[in-house]
């Protein structure tokens, strides 16, 4: 008897301080088919009549007892915080499966699209010196783009934020002689007010091709075939002047507008034309400043806004939904 009394208050304590993933296993201890209470009342048949009655009714209520605990213990665990039942047997949640951003989307089209016409891809750091990314680019001193109002300048030293990823392709020259056909990608960064069509941080994409003889038609011929992969075959390109101190001659790249064809809506301002993209041929300055011959080497160039092709690809009209991280925009729900 003393026995079952210790043994209940040792069962008691044992429950008390065990956590509920504990449970499982105590109940086999004590209640299994070799558990301690059962190998009690097993036991009893060896033990005299009038013993055998009083153990037999104290260790039959200890066994009661404890399991009207477990059976408690059950129903407390299907209880949520709340005090409401669970349904165990539901379905789980569905997982929200990953998708890839529009503008990793734009930017792995784009990529693709110039590895198959033979560009390799070259990356290079996000903070830059002046020299990089402006003065070989014969970028001149007192140029609007390099005022503390455009270019995120590093305080307290001479770095900067790059403006645009042509400082990679500088670089790139530096290292490597003509024939060249590279891309370089990234993120740029420029202090301009975030709306609908710009954003201090941006992502490019800058190509450069140069060999001898590269000359304007070169360049339409590339840019043209990009065209048509990217936005599709009936896409007619157009080319008008431009200017950049890294380019000359310069050019704008328009494509026919993906929306109406070239009809004319309000996207492309009843115009039937988009512009997409600048371009030039390499002004022979860079070529100087990396130590090319000029004489010899002639190459062409351009940059385009990954977020802009992304928009005109998947039909986004503001910039903001591409950096809300907007779950259902992710979801592709809102455009
Ligand atoms: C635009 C167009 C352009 C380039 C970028 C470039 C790079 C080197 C030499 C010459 Cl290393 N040019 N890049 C050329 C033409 C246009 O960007 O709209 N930028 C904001």
């Amino acid at each position: 008897m003393r026995d079952i009394k210790d043994l209940r208050e040792e069962i008691l304590i044992s429950l008390k301080n065990a956590s509920s993933n504990e449970y499982e296993a105590l109940k086999i201890k004590y209640l299994g088919r070799k558990g301690v209470i059962t190998s009690i009342l097993r036991g009893l048949k060896g033990v005299p009549k009038e013993e055998r009655k009083i153990i037999g009714m104290e260790a039959n209520k200890l066994k009661k007892e404890i399991e009207e605990f477990f059976k408690q213990h059950k129903v407390e665990r299907a209880k949520s915080s709340s005090g409401k039942f669970r349904d165990y047997t539901l379905p789980g949640r569905k997982n929200l499966p990953g998708a890839v951003h529009p503008v990793s989307r734009a930017l792995d089209e784009i990529i693709n699209i110039f590895m198959r016409l033979g560009f390799s891809i070259e990356y290079g750091p996000e903070i830059e010196s002046d020299y990089y990314n402006f003065e070989a680019l014969n970028i001149p001193k007192h140029h609007p783009s390099r005022d503390m109002q455009d270019t995120f300048y590093i305080a307290e030293s001479d770095k900067l934020l790059r403006t645009h990823t042509s400082p990679v392709q500088i670089r790139t020259m530096e290292r490597q002689k003509p024939p060249i056909r590279v891309i370089a990608p990234g993120r740029c960064y420029r202090k301009d007010e975030i709306d609908p069509s710009h954003s201090p941080v941006f992502h490019q994409v800058e190509g450069l091709y140069v060999d001898e003889n590269v000359t304007f038609a070169d360049l339409k011929g590339i840019l043209s075939a990009f065209a048509g992969d990217f936005f599709g075959p009936d896409t007619k390109t157009r080319f008008t002047p431009s200017f950049f101190p890294f380019t000359e001659p310069s050019s704008e790249m328009y494509v026919s507008c993906v929306f109406c064809g070239g009809k004319g809506c309000n996207v492309c301002q009843y115009t039937g034309w988009l512009e997409v993209l600048g371009c030039g041929l390499v002004n022979p300055k860079v070529f100087e400043y990396v130590g090319y011959d000029t004489e010899k080497y002639s190459g062409f160039a351009f940059g385009l806004g990954v977020e802009r092709f992304a928009m005109l690809k998947y039909g986004i009209d503001d910039m903001r939904l591409l950096y809300e991280n907007n779950i259902e925009f992710l979801k592709g729900v809102i455009k």
